[in-house]
């Protein structure tokens, strides 16, 4: 599995967590099943984002990555998230994108503009013939998305205005590489083609983020990867989870509606909470983060907590198997949780005489949902 990771010039919200949440229970179910899961995870340390805050706030902008970074792992140990066994960074990956453009660029997937200046190098997204199976949207769409998502379609001198980044040229006062491209840095999406390739190869089973990624990030991804390995396709899924609010609005750094992790930590919320408040409804779905929310979980997490310290409760068995089935179908964590709860209202009212049952109860809900109970 190759899940999209952060860009680091911010802390991680609870959008981003939610993401990264979704997949580690893919994670989770997948390991409870007795897989061997090979999990890689990109860090996007080098983009235009990053360069613009570092320049804002006059920080180095290896240092504001670096930060951001180890906060973000700081953040996903605390919500037990079980670590990618791959972690990888676009700026370590540059020699072997640099490779990888070469090649594209003499197999014809790729070309560079005629601009002296800045002769930057684009893919041509025709070339693999299949562009578009990925995010299955119409053209009206891509263009659209395309725009908004930093693309560049009116850039002179492309082939066609969808064709996407893979070189920049340097321009002045930004980092960049020498190479036999020319002196530059990458494109976004090629990186993460390199990574998983370079780690999984193609075919792998998922490829992960949330629904804004779908075009044109992974569409262009798996175009270039495929056009890469002569074959296809570059994952056999393509995941989106839904887009995390604050009450009703979408929650983006533009908006300043950010609720960082880091901030509910120090506030002293309990990262289980968080869990249980994210998983409350399903992981495709775009929905809002609010106080209700949170108090929701908590009161949940408490409940929880009270009927696996009893000495007995129901056989564990069927809501053990419940809980998996859910889980199983495509995630269906509302119907999961629902599952504990019947278990735990049970409980509370005295019913079931298995005195295992509490310990089981608990340690599925460890082992499948992540909650230490
Ligand atoms: N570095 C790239 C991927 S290679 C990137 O999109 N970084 S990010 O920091 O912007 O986002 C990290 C992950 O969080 C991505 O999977 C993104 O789709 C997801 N994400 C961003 N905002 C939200 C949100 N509001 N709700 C849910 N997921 C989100
Ligand atoms: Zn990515």
């Amino acid at each position: 599995m190759y899940v999209c990771g952060i860009t680091p010039y911010d802390a991680t919200h609870l959008g981003h967590a939610a993401t990264y949440l979704a997949f580690d229970l893919v994670h989770r179910l997948w390991l409870d099943a007795g897989h061997e899961v090979h999990y890689v995870q990109n860090v996007t340390d080098i983009d235009d984002p990053l360069l613009e805050r570092a320049e804002r706030d006059q920080d180095d902008w290896v240092v504001l990555g670096m930060r951001e970074t180890a906060l973000f792992r700081e953040d996903m140990e605390a919500l037990r998230v079980v670590p990618p066994r791959d972690f990888i960074g676009a700026v370590e990956s540059i020699p072997r994108i640099i490779e990888v453009i070469g090649k594209l660029l003499a197999d014809g997937a790729a070309y560079r503009v005629d601009d002296p200046e800045y002769p930057d190098i684009y893919f041509d997204r025709s070339y693999t013939g299949r562009f578009g199976y990925e995010s299955r949207y119409d053209a009206e769409q891509m263009n659209r998305f395309f725009a908004e998502r930093g693309g560049d379609p009116d850039r002179p001198g492309k082939r066609d205005p969808l064709d996407a980044l893979l070189w920049r040229a340097e321009r002045p006062g930004e980092p960049s590489w020498e190479s036999e491209l020319g002196t530059g840095r990458p494109g976004w999406h090629i990186e993460c083609s390199v990574i998983a390739l370079d780690r999984l190869g193609v075919g792998f089973d998922v490829q992960g983020g949330g629904s804004d990624l779908a075009f044109p990030h992974h569409e262009y991804s798996a175009a270039h990867a495929e056009a890469l390995a002569g074959q296809h396709p570059f994952a056999r899924h393509y995941a989106h989870a839904g887009m995390i609010g604050l009450d009703g609005a979408k929650m983006s750094k533009s908006k300043g509606n950010l609720v960082f992790v880091s901030r509910l930590r120090a506030a002293g919320v309990d990262p289980a909470a968080i869990r249980l408040g994210l998983f409350a409804g399903h992981y495709r779905q775009d929905r809002s983060w609010t106080d209700e929310v949170l108090e929701t979980a908590q009161a949940r997490l408490d409940r929880w907590r009270d009927a696996v310290r009893r000495p007995s409760g129901p056989a564990a068995d069927d809501v053990v198997a419940r809980l998996r089935e859910h889980l199983a179908d495509d995630l269906d964590t509302p119907k999961a949780l629902a599952a504990i709860d019947a278990w735990v209202e049970e409980t509370l009212r005295g019913d079931g005489a298995d005195t295992g049952a509490p310990a089981q109860v608990a340690a599925a809900v460890d082992a499948l949902l992540g909650i230490d109970l």
